[in-house]
């Protein structure tokens, strides 16, 4: 139903009002409202909508989402909005890559479309879903302010059957201002893209559907059997479950919405060597969603990590979600570029840091072979003393689970990335780690712990608590001596897995000098060389992710060759160039997949 049309704003009060923003901040939407996207139909919302920016925050202060452009008389007002005058941009997209005046922008933005609707009795449920808007969101529906969402890097779900007209105007308000409060919080090594950045698009559903669909191996290392769990909204009794390559055909009965069954099966495992996947379906009254699984077993054993029960060495490379000409917003095919480069490097793990990156990852990731660390932007230092931020950090983290636990590549879940070490945040973290644990026991859950530099060791409280320690260490680059790495390393053998998450340097692609030159290719190159000379003497460590697979945008970066990069890609930031170290690193990494053989 159309809501009542409201008054017009009274122009003076919201020139005065300096509290505007207080009767909408409703509370954001639960990551309970997610359901598996498995192969559901997308009536997609993306394309061109009318798009402003709004640094003073005017379109909340004089309500545009009101859409009154008349006084209570009729006579016409001069508004400061005209939806369908606005310039047009496209969604999903970053807006700092779509016009030079946007790159830097920080604050709110205004996107706007209108859709047609018709009802379709048989799936009379209908969600619209966003797959990602940094940072906080806020979604009006024909005026009806529908959703709040915090967090930049994870989707979020709302019903919209009860609003939903045969006309629609939609309009939604992204802004990517940082705050103290929000998860990460001011200060990030990456650039701080905008926008709608990835697809916005309407489910339906018939009353009975499958919100939750998780298929995977018991970890208890036998590898024999298959453990299924599904969730159900509206009122079915039963749902089925088939996976015709593994002859099952899983009949489970619900209480109260919620259906699990462990059955014996032998399928053949996933590895990056040889990523089987198998086609399940699963059925509810009317609903139907077939996905692509995949079953392996990752374990932690004293300092080794085991994939379907062998140790293995983890060969990986750190990697942002940037692009020289998208930001943000990767395409599949831009993806699957990173990944191509990422194997020919020789790696079977890539660290997706330090937020959640797009579903497509883990999709491809899954079907070309490379194990995946997922994580969440717990990143330096945040409010971790702030209720709020706790729940901000902990719904991502759940966003983030809830999407991609289904998904076989993955094998770690990071909490945080080199946070100080005190009590609230170590409580903080504990809460995060619980988290992973009940939503997922498959998983190993890990954070880049830190090290104390005058006693070369871990210092670290953290490192109790997670199942593989990561450790970020520059040795040859902030820290010149290093002589100090094998020092350090040797404290490090602490009977659990240690990896090392990150160790690198900058280079600027194409310029060289000597060794000594910081910023030439053969610097960067020697960094690597004298790094892996060391690490390979370590043979506890249980794998090495650098840092990192191409350059990336960054505006705390100013120097002469930086100029707002990160330079320490092995790759340009087009993905088209491979400076000297990506050969060394090569490398070593086809030495130990052969010692792995
Ligand atoms: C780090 C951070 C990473 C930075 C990197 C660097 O330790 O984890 O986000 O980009 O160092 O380049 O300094």
């Amino acid at each position: 139903m159309p809501d009542q049309k409201p008054k017009m704003v009274d122009f003076d009060a919201a020139l005065h009002n300096e509290n505007y923003d207080a009767e909408y901040l409703i509370p954001p939407v639960s990551p309970d409202d997610l359901f598996t996207l498995a192969d559901r139909k997308c009536e997609s919302l993306d394309g061109q909508w009318g798009f402003a920016i709004d640094p003073y925050e005017n379109g909340m202060r004089k309500k545009w989402f009101n859409e009154i452009t008349a006084d209570d008389a009729g006579f016409p007002l001069p508004m400061d909005f005209d939806f369908d005058a606005w310039e047009s941009i496209a969604v999903p997209a970053c807006f700092n890559t779509q016009q030079k005046e946007f790159l830097f922008y920080e604050g709110m933005t205004w996107y706007t479309r209108r859709f047609y609707f018709v009802p379709d009795s048989e799936k009379p449920r209908v969600f619209m879903r966003f797959g990602g808007a940094n940072y906080e969101c806020r979604v009006w529906l024909n005026r009806k302010l529908i959703a709040r969402h915090l967090g930049g890097s994870t989707p979020f779900a709302v019903e919209v059957t009860d609003y939903l007209q045969r006309e629609n105007r939609l309009l939604v308000m992204v802004s990517n201002r940082r705050r103290p409060e929000n998860v990460p919080a001011l200060n990030t090594d990456w650039f701080n893209y905008g926008g709608l950045y990835r697809s916005v698009g309407l489910y339906r559903m018939p009353k009975s559907f499958i919100k939750d669909l998780f298929v995977r191996l018991v970890p208890d290392g036998e590898m024999n059997k298959i453990a299924v769990s599904v969730k159900v909204e509206g009122n079915a009794r039963d749902c089925t479950v088939s996976i015709p390559g593994l002859g099952l055909d899983l009949a489970l009965k619900l209480q109260d919405g919620e259906g699990e069954c462990v059955v014996p099966a032998s399928p053949e495992l996933w590895s990056p060597e040889s990523p089987k996947l198998y086609s399940v379906t699963a059925r509810c009254e009317a609903d139907v969603l077939s996905d692509e699984v995949g079953f392996k077993d990752f374990r932690a054993q004293a300092e080794k990590v085991l994939l379907n029960g062998k140790r293995i060495f983890l060969r990986g490379i750190s990697m942002h979600e940037d692009s020289a000409d998208v930001g943000k917003s990767l395409r599949a095919q831009d993806i699957e570029k990173s990944f191509a480069i990422a194997k020919e490097l020789g790696c079977n793990f890539i660290r997706l840091a330090h937020y959640p990156h797009s579903d497509m990852a883990a999709r491809i990731a899954d079907r070309v072979g490379l194990l995946v660390w997922e994580e969440v932007p717990v990143y330096w230092t945040i409010l971790f003393g702030n209720p709020a931020t706790y729940q901000c950090a902990q719904n991502q983290l759940k966003e983030l689970i809830l999407r991609d636990r289904g998904r076989v590549s993955v094998c770690v879940w990071s909490v945080g990335n080199e946070n100080p070490d005190n009590d609230e945040r170590l409580e903080f973290m504990k809460g995060l780690i619980d988290t992973c644990r009940s939503l997922d026991d498959t998983r190993l859950v890990s954070a880049a712990c830190l090290v104390n530099y005058k006693k070369l060791a871990m210092e670290d409280r953290l490192a109790e608590f997670v199942d593989i320690v990561g450790i970020n260490e520059y040795y040859g680059w902030y820290r010149h001596n290093m002589e100090d790495l094998p020092r350090e390393l040797a404290n490090l053998d602490i009977g659990k897995p240690v990896m090392i998450s990150e160790m690198g340097a900058d280079a600027l692609a194409g310029h060289h000098g000597s060794r000594d030159e910081l910023f030439t290719e053969e610097c960067q190159e020697y960094v690597y060389e004298r790094q892996i000379e060391i690490l390979s003497k370590f043979a506890f460590l249980c794998g090495l992710s650098p840092w990192i697979l191409c350059d990336f945008r960054t505006p705390r970066r100013q120097n002469g060759f930086q100029r707002g990069w990160n330079l320490k890609g092995l790759v340009t930031a087009d993905r088209n160039y491979k400076k000297k170290a990506f050969f060394t690193l090569q490398k070593f990494y086809h030495v130990k997949a052969k010692q792995s053989e």
